[in-house]
């Protein structure tokens, strides 16, 4: 899963420029029996398998001995979710252990004993932690200085300053009956800027309320948001006038 997630796009150019470095490690190539179990049976029994503490502790304590200053991260829907701040967080820290669990879950041993932090992508299962390591590491990859490829465009992206993006346009003008808003092609910055920033905050408002609460407004968003609420209440106001004249 790992050679060709790491083999293409942004992640592999990041790996050439050495801007990140990556390893997968196999945690079977730890296993302690002759059949290289790494799952066993529960104990107090019920369905499914865990994982056996013997494998996980070699392949993390393998780990850590390339990486003595990691920081060892187990993937579970435990964990504190996952979001763009902590991104940024791990993006300005150090080497990470992610490890990925399978099964039902790994012993609880290794939890106390051999995990720094959880994280969890999101509340939805997973077969395994494979894919949620992936998500963590394109998402803190695109925010080191250089691997997008000299362009600062990560930090403008969505969240970078907890709204979502504005709307994007491109050719034709007219698609299908729908034109591209005038301002866009007007060639005047400081009104396509303004158009922007209006367009973020009331997508962010409209589609992602959750956001924009725990977010300290700027005097110019905080202006956008009255325009909006006064034009709203004068929508209704007319509506509460017409449905008295018809009463
Ligand atoms: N897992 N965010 C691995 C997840 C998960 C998530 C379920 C982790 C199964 C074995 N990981 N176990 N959500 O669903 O990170």
């Amino acid at each position: 899963m790992f050679e060709s997630f790491w083999a293409h796009g942004i992640i592999r150019r990041a790996l050439d420029q050495n801007k990140i470095a990556t390893t997968a490690i196999n945690i079977r190539d730890y296993a302690t029996d002759r059949h290289q179990m790494t799952d066993d049976r529960p104990f107090g029994g019920g369905n499914g398998m865990v994982m056996k503490p013997e494998p996980l502790a070699g392949a993390i304590r393998a780990a850590k001995k390339n990486e003595g200053a990691a920081k060892t991260v187990l993937l579970t829907p435990q964990g504190r979710t996952f979001d763009q701040n902590m991104a940024r967080e791990l993006a300005s820290g150090g080497e990470l252990i992610l490890v990925c669990g399978r099964y039902e879950g790994v012993d609880e041993r290794i939890c106390h004993e051999f995990i720094d932090y959880e994280i969890s992508i999101g509340d939805y299962v997973l077969t395994g932690g494979e894919l949620a390591a992936m998500v963590i590491i394109e998402a803190v990859t695109r925010l080191i200085p250089g691997a997008l490829g000299g362009e600062d465009s990560a930090e403008k992206d969505s969240f970078s300053d907890g709204l979502l993006e504005h709307a994007h346009y491109t050719r034709p003008r007219k698609f299908e009956g729908r034109d591209v808003p005038e301002v866009l092609l007007s060639g005047h910055h400081r009104d396509i800027e303004s158009w922007r920033t209006e367009s973020s905050v009331m997508r962010t408002l409209l589609k992602r309320t959750d956001l924009l609460r725990s977010k300290k407004l700027s005097d110019q968003e905080i202006v956008i948001l009255k325009k909006w609420y006064r034009e709203i209440g004068s929508l209704l106001n007319n509506y509460h006038k017409m449905s008295e004249e018809n009463k």
